[in-house]
């Protein structure tokens, strides 16, 4: 059995499910800023299509590039203000959302194991702090993890 199985389950169900939550949720909910500054949850979701995108980026470099892969962090408040998240439709950020998440499942669905033990060295100094290397296994369960983070502060419990 793939490693990724139970990541892929869940990513699936997630992609499958959640989108219906958040149409549920009223306009002026996802969009209201609850503080200058701080994200809507229509641009946390934004935030989520972002973290998509880089980590396919990731996903697919880390099979073919030098080892250790380096992964470089990206400005997240620059991508999500410089996407304009809040001024789109709520539909259109989620079927970005959906459609990059599906992309990353036919991408690490494929991953040979020995790629999956590329060792990636984090960029940021603080979050490697007292932490061995990390591996593609690794950043891919974690893209799981940092996304659950967010849905629930968006929809709440998942
Ligand atoms: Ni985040």
């Amino acid at each position: 059995m793939n490693v990724l199985y139970n990541t892929i389950n869940r990513l699936n169900y997630l992609v499958n499910e959640i989108p219906g939550k958040i149409k549920e949720i009223p306009e002026v909910e996802l969009t209201n800023k609850p503080a200058p500054g701080k994200w809507s949850k229509q641009e946390i979701l934004g935030h989520l299509c972002d973290s998509a995108i880089n980590n396919l980026s990731r996903f697919i470099r880390a099979q073919f590039e030098d080892e250790p892969f380096m992964v470089v962090p990206y400005g997240q408040d620059e991508w999500v203000s410089l996407n304009h998240y809040n001024e789109m439709k709520t539909d259109d950020v989620l079927t970005y959302w959906i459609a990059v998440n599906k992309q990353i499942i036919q991408i690490i669905s494929n991953i040979p194991e020995d790629k999956l033990a590329v060792i990636c060295e984090l960029g940021n100094a603080a979050f490697r702090e007292g932490e061995l290397d990390k591996t593609l296994l690794w950043l891919i369960e974690d893209y799981l993890v940092h996304m659950e983070y967010h849905l629930r502060q968006v929809i709440g419990e998942i």
